[in-house]
């Protein structure tokens, strides 16, 4: 069985002055029955470690390489030694605001590898491949050139977040939710699947009942513990 997981993305999101909320789902989740994992800036990955409890923190981007001048970048064995014990890669946002190509998202999910953390590795259609039909090929590709040899259940988790629901409040049918994941359940049958995209906790439920979904990547729902809540207990 695949690790069911319900995973906050706060993005360009928080302060110190958030943490509050990382403690208040601490404790409304003491002994949570799935995983809960908060990916917030790189700023308070550190913090959110001291702070979380049972709550696992993950960084939103790593670098390929271990060290090395790269002005800017945050390398996966820094978050390792941070508390953080997954990584974010390939996230749509990151893809294009940073072209980020599936063989830099690969790099980047061997780079989590090497440094022990789970590499959450983003993949998804935009509109116009959607309303072209190509999405199971675009899919396809994108598992292709993204997730790296080696890849198993202990250090990998694909999530699958359709750009035109990212952020929109659109969400797709649960029909097509449920084609993506079992196309991408029949490459990976030992790999979590997440859906993202406009997740909250008035469509966990529904959402969590397809087939093949084991979790969600929630943005805008997971900066408020009020508003993640209800998502963990719906998994
Ligand atoms: C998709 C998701 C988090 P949101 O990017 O990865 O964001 O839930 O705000 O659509």
């Amino acid at each position: 069985m695949p690790r069911k997981i319900a995973a906050g993305n706060w993005k360009m999101n928080g302060t110190a002055a958030d943490l509050d909320q990382i403690k208040a789902l601490a404790s409304a989740h003491p002994s949570p029955s799935v995983e809960i994992l908060i990916c917030p800036p790189a700023t308070l990955v550190a913090h959110m470690a001291d702070a979380a409890g049972p709550i696992k923190v993950g960084g939103q981007d790593c670098h390929a390489e271990p060290s090395g001048a790269h002005t800017g970048d945050i390398a996966a064995p820094m978050l390792a030694a941070a508390g953080a014990t997954a990584v974010i890669v390939g996230h749509s946002e990151r893809r294009t605001d940073h072209a980020e190509t599936d063989a830099i998202v690969q790099a980047k999910a061997r780079a989590a590898h090497a440094a022990g953390l789970t590499a959450v590795i983003c993949i998804g259609e935009t509109l116009q491949e959607r309303e072209a039909g190509t999405t199971l090929s675009v899919i396809d590709t994108q598992l292709s050139g993204s997730v790296p040899e080696g890849a198993s259940d202990s250090n990998t988790v694909i999530a699958y977040e359709p750009l035109w629901a990212i952020g929109t409040g659109k969400v797709p049918t649960l029909d097509q939710i449920a084609e993506v994941h079992a196309h991408i359940r029949a490459k990976h049958t030992d790999l979590a699947i997440l859906y993202g995209g406009s997740v909250k906790g008035s469509n966990a439920t529904e959402i969590f009942g397809v087939p093949h979904v084991n979790g969600a990547l929630v943005g805008g729902a997971s900066l408020k513990a009020n508003d993640f809540s209800p998502i963990v207990t719906a998994l």
